[in-house]
């Protein structure tokens, strides 16, 4: 027994939505999986795996995942960024899934151990207004959920990223060959979000766990702003109030209000976060399993965090596959301060491509004991729904500039 990698297969699938899945093979047969899928950016890392990382993977120890993940972050050169840090991301959670399937573990054993029994789990409620926000979440209540999200649309606008105006679940992207294109009004959103959810606690009492994301379309002001207005709703937190490439821009909206802040769902390593975590800027970091460098600088990620009484609280969207999210799993059951995952759900397509260990129940989720990662790929089911290019949107403001959605 050498465990050495013989093979690094990309594989592209599109089964409702594309997901970019890298196998590792080793000369015993096992096989492990890492999730690669960058929403609407598929083929640039598909291309990074298959064209400049794959070759490098034939002939090493399957075993030394540490010294693979520096040998692929430092010996590229090129460092970060989120083609990278996905590329590098899918090799790792493959690695640690090999080694959870030869040692006969699951992968949270490998990690120190279970230090809670299950992960709390938080989904998404969408409507255009309050009753049909309010019916929403009442249904993601009823299935368990002790966390919400709640999105709701904007008077005068035609769409909001992420919201429907009837009661369909949404997907992130859209096929086609070009983003779809909304126009954003953030004056309109300020006077509609805050009654919208202080209606919709006044609704749903004080016990259920609301989250609300501003997807990085604030300025500091307006989010010190709307931060302060939501003080009385009382929410888990607050997301994306500002882009994060001005991390000084934290720093007022701080000052200002005491809502719980939440960011990181862009991020891609440590030192993006470094600076938010230290300064103690945010409350929960965002920073995902499979677009920031896998399991092991998750857990480094995390790992700082900790000293500063910042909590884990990873992306999870419809778009992070469940490759992913069983990794995230397997690191949220063996971390301290891991707060909470997404989880969005899947199409039952889905579900089929990538047969799971981990499951859902009563609000929480559970990675399984299945050895390795405990996530598979039906690869005969996957190869009949080939990639078809899907986007994010994009939005402008009313005078026809881009804006951030
Ligand atoms: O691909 C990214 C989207 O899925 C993202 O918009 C979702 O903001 C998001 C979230 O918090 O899940
Ligand atoms: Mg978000």
């Amino acid at each position: 027994m050498s465990d050495r990698i013989v093979g690094a297969e990309v594989i592209l699938t599109s089964p409702t939505r594309n997901f970019v899945t890298l196998k590792v093979t080793t000369d015993d047969g096992v096989v492990g999986y890492g999730d690669a899928t960058l929403n609407g950016r598929e083929l640039a890392v598909a291309s990074y795996l298959r064209d400049h990382v794959a070759p490098l993977l034939i002939g090493r120890d399957a075993r030394r995942i540490e010294d693979t993940w520096q040998y692929l972050y430092r010996g590229g050169y090129w460092r970060r960024g989120p083609v990278t840090m996905a590329a590098i991301g899918a090799v790792d959670v493959a690695l640690w899934d090999i080694k959870g399937k030869t040692l006969g573990q699951p992968v949270y054993q490998l990690l120190g151990g279970a230090v809670r029994d299950r992960v709390l789990g938080y989904t998404h409620a969408t409507g255009w207004e309050l009753p049909a926000l309010l019916d929403s979440v009442r249904e993601r209540t009823e299935r368990g959920f002790q966390a919400v999200r709640a999105q709701m649309g904007v008077p005068g606008l035609d769409t909001v990223y992420g919201v429907f105006r009837d009661a369909r679940a949404y997907e992130p992207a859209g096929r086609g060959a070009a983003p779809v294109e909304e126009v954003w009004d953030t004056d309109a959103y300020l006077r509609a979000a805050p009654e919208v959810l202080a209606g919709l606690r006044a609704e749903v009492g004080p016990e259920l766990k609301l989250l609300h994301d501003a997807h990085h379309r604030l300025t500091p002001q307006q989010a010190a702003r709307l931060g302060r207005a939501l003080e009385p709703v009382d929410l888990f937190w607050l997301e994306d109030v500002t882009p994060a490439e001005n991390q000084e821009a934290l720093r007022l909206v701080r000052r200002h209000t005491t809502v719980p802040l939440a960011l990181g769902e862009v991020f891609n390593t440590v030192w993006d976060c470094q600076r938010l975590v230290t300064e103690q800027l945010i409350d929960f970091v965002r920073t995902c399993v499979s677009h920031a460098g896998g399991i092991s600088h998750l857990r480094r990620i995390l790992q700082l965090a900790e000293l500063y009484q910042v909590r884990g609280a990873p992306h999870g969207p419809s778009d992070v596959s469940p490759v992913a999210l069983g990794a995230s799993l397997h690191v949220g059951l063996a971390t301290p301060n891991f707060a909470i995952q997404e989880y969005m759900g899947y199409d039952p397509l889905v579900h089929e491509v990538f047969p799971h260990a981990w499951a859902y129940a009563d609000g929480h989720l559970t990675p399984g004991d299945a050895p390795g990662i405990g996530v598979g790929l039906d690869e005969e089911l996957a190869a009949r729904f080939p990639y078809e290019p899907a986007y994010l949107p994009v939005a402008r403001r009313r005078d026809g500039s881009m804006t951030d959605w």
